[in-house]
């Protein structure tokens, strides 16, 4: 993180985003003080999360895949060919090319948060398919999004895979899952990857791995904040710290303080003592019976459900 600080200072002394430093600012007020996940995906944030698909430990990327690889073909018949696909979060659009052989869609638009991120992968993905036409799409899809015209209103298919569901709390779940239904169009249908509960014993490590990669991860969060928004966190005097939270079902990533300490954040004064800590993630998990409820409950119908053998993840069809 050093090494990158120093190649990669804050761009020209670019003008702070008002809602990054909105977000850091009123969670770094709290009580428990909190940033959300969101502002991981930064370019170094997005590598980094790719470098942690590929963990041993982190098992929901390699097992959704191979849930996708077996049952694309499944998938596709259920849902029929020439709809647009519209993949939200895309990332790296590493599992795209599974769906996207199968389905034989009109259209892929990828959207993603992360801009350069975005446009490189959307170039990686037109040279495995040059005939498909590609509309990448720089939003945060948390937001109303306006797809391209043709697509909206065509009823397409939504792809929203790797469990990203699980870093929202439910009320936002449903949330976006209803605007995702509305994007989408009448008789859309959606793929979704839901990561399960399962023993802590396989959850903790998936986020907390020998090799170090989630806590750079995590701490890499603390590194866009001292560079975009002026800010002067002592980054070596924090560890990463995560823990499974049952009654929430959820897997919580935080960022403890070491020591007592203070930084400024463009001007303003923070103060942590030794131990206590910032929230930066919940990756919630979901039962059979919660990930249907959650479903119904955000107006989607499930049509299908395929699962692994050891029953770690699941991919979900649902119709609008
Ligand atoms: C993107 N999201 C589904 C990941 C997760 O598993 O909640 C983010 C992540 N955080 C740490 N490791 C992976």
């Amino acid at each position: 993180l050093r090494e990158i600080d120093r190649i990669l200072p804050r761009s020209g002394g670019a003008p702070p985003d008002p809602a990054f430093l909105a977000d850091v600012q009123s969670g770094f007020s709290a009580r428990q003080k909190s940033v959300p996940a969101r502002w991981f995906y930064d370019h170094r944030g997005s590598q980094l999360f790719e470098a942690i698909t590929r963990l041993p430990e982190y098992y929901p990327t390699r097992t959704e895949r191979s849930i996708l690889a077996a049952r694309a073909g499944e998938i596709a018949a259920l849902v029929g060919p020439g709809r647009a696909v519209v993949e939200f979060g895309s990332g790296s659009s590493a599992k795209t090319p599974l769906l996207l052989r199968a389905v034989a869609p009109a259209c892929y638009v990828p959207v993603d948060i992360s801009g350069a991120f975005l446009r490189e992968s959307a170039a990686a993905l037109g040279r495995s398919f040059p005939d498909l036409p590609i509309h990448p799409l720089e939003a945060d899809f948390l937001e109303p999004l306006s797809l391209p015209d043709g697509v909206a209103g065509a009823g397409a298919l939504g792809f929203f895979p790797g469990s990203t569901i699980g870093n929202m709390e439910a009320r936002d779940a449903v949330d976006l899952l209803r605007n995702m239904a509305a994007t989408l169009g009448a008789d859309a249908r959606l793929v979704i990857g839901i990561d399960r509960i399962k023993s802590p014993d396989i959850l903790v490590p998936a986020y907390d791995d020998a090799q170090g990669v989630t806590a750079q991860f995590n701490l890499n969060l603390l590194a866009r904040i001292n560079r975009e928004l002026a800010a002067d966190i002592p980054i070596a005097d924090f560890r990463h710290l995560v823990r499974w939270n049952d009654d929430a079902a959820r897997i919580e990533m935080h960022l403890e303080a070491t020591r007592d300490l203070a930084f400024t954040v463009s001007g303003r004064r923070f103060a942590m003592r030794a131990g206590e800590t910032i929230h930066t993630e919940n990756s919630h998990k979901y039962g059979r019976r919660d990930a249907a409820l959650l479903l119904r409950a955000s107006g989607w119908t499930p049509l299908a459900e395929w699962t692994d053998a050891d029953d770690l993840f699941a991919v979900i069809l649902a119709g609008a």
